[in-house]
């Protein structure tokens, strides 16, 4: 259905896949996949940008279904700022980590997209936020992230949070070789590192 940038009837199938009881965590899984697929023809050349906009408009009606089967949690073990790195635009991913954070209790400050390295220090200072969270899908803007570390550094605040950032071109690897505690592709993966550190 993401492939297909089927909008219209994303809602209902994924309404419908979670009264037959499929893991919302699956179905996230599916989305994923579907997106790979579009952004792979995409790169070829086989898909139009308009086409890639709707891919998006896909993926937000698929997760404004499923997000009140994942939110829940009462009271929260930790503070997460998150947000996505200065010049990218890119949501989708970041909105499903936060959501999954949420879900498991924690209080996620979420700054949208666009983010400069000085809004996520101000958002850690305002709310003694003990994670950064970083999204990048953009190999242009993954330069940006190594700022924001720099910048937390530099304000003093390193040693009081932990930071991970994720996006499809993300690996723990280079997100520490830039001085980020962990990274991944993958909401889960992140959801269980954080989880570990709290
Ligand atoms: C939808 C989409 C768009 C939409 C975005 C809509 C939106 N509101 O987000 C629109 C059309 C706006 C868009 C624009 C562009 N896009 Co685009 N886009 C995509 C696409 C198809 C899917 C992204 C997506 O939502 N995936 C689904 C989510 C669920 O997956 P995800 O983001 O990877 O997130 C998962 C994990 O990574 C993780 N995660 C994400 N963030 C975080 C954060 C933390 C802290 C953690 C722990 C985990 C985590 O959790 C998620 C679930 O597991 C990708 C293809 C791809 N393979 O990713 C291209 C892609 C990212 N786009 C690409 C490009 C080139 C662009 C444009 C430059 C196109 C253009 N010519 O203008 C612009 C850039 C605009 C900008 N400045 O940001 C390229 C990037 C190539 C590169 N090497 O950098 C890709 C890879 C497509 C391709 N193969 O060419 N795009």
């Amino acid at each position: 259905m993401v492939a297909n940038f089927d909008f219209e009837n994303i809602g209902a199938a994924v309404e419908e896949a979670l009264k037959a009881g499929v893991d919302p965590l699956e179905i996230i899984d599916l989305f994923s996949d579907g997106a790979r697929e579009v952004g792979e023809k995409y790169e070829k050349g086989e898909l139009y940008l308009s086409e890639l906009v709707m891919v998006g408009e896909t993926l937000k009606a698929g997760m404004e279904v499923l997000e009140p089967a994942i939110k829940g949690a009462k009271s929260y073990k930790a503070v997460m700022v998150l947000g996505t790195v200065e010049g990218d635009l890119h949501d989708i991913g970041k909105n499903v980590f936060g959501m999954l954070a949420r879900g498991q209790g924690f209080r996620v400050v979420d700054l949208g997209v666009d983010v400069n390295k000085e809004r996520f220090v101000q958002a850690v200072k305002e709310n003694d936020a003990s994670i950064v969270g970083i999204s990048c899908l953009l190999t242009t803007t993954m330069l940006n992230v190594p700022g924001v570390i720099e910048e937390l550094e530099r304000q003093g605040l390193r040693g009081k949070v932990r930071v991970i950032v994720g996006g499809a071109p993300v690996t723990d690897d280079w997100a520490k070789q830039i001085g980020a505690d962990a990274g991944t592709n993958d909401a889960v993966e992140g959801l269980e590192v954080c989880n570990r550190w709290v």
